[in-house]
């Protein structure tokens, strides 16, 4: 059981995403060479990869346990860039048990949330400082970033709602966000034909 842990105070900063005490928290990092397939561009990917394999995003979490009835919670640092004309993104995930939402804040930047569920609808939101997205149990989730500075947002989901990422190996998400004409714009995935 999880009795024992104890409440718990952090201090989130909006402009870095760093969440303080360190001890309190944990990192990830995910670099180009972890998302390969994801891009439309795979020349692009491959020689950004070779040239830099460039951070794209990081995660801190509050160090809670990962189980209901817990409450996960952290923020994830999106930097700006692009493969080809794809703006950065995240990998995007199902949560494995379907009937658990989750939350994002925007604490900085701009960015695009992508949503879908397995029956194929689809939802496109910009996200910018101060704004809230609601993320439904069975939508699967995918944040863009699509300004030039860092998108930073502040999540929180239930415990034990694990992550699947494998659905989107195949052919990604039903619609990409990429540049057109210097403005961002959500267009259908050719992978779906
Ligand atoms: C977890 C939540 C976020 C993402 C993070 C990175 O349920 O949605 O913390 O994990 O934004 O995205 P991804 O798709 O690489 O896990
Ligand atoms: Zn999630």
């Amino acid at each position: 059981m999880d009795d024992l842990f104890h409440p718990l105070r952090v201090e989130v900063f909006p402009e870095s995403g760093l969440i303080a005490p360190e001890q309190s928290t944990n990192r990830t990092a995910r670099h180009l060479s972890d998302m390969r397939g994801m891009y439309q561009d795979t020349q692009a990917t491959e020689a950004m990869i070779a040239a830099a394999d460039p951070l794209l995003y990081q995660l801190y979490s509050a160090d809670i346990p990962d189980a209901v009835p817990h409450l996960l919670f952290g923020t994830t640092i999106l930097y700006p860039g692009k493969v080809g004309n794809e703006y950065f993104m995240t990998r995007g995930h199902y949560h494995q048990v379907e009937n658990t939402a989750e939350v994002y804040y925007c604490l900085r930047g701009s960015g695009y949330i992508l949503m879908e569920r397995r029956d194929g609808q689809v939802s496109a939101h910009a996200l910018e400082r101060g704004q809230t997205v609601y993320i439904p149990p069975g939508w699967a989730h995918r944040s863009v970033n699509v300004g030039d500075e860092e998108f930073v947002f502040f999540y929180a989901y239930p415990g034990g709602a694990g992550h699947d990422y494998e659905a989107f190996d195949a052919l990604g998400f039903r619609n990409l966000v990429v540049e057109r004409e210097g403005q961002p714009a959500v267009v259908p995935n050719p992978r779906f034909g």
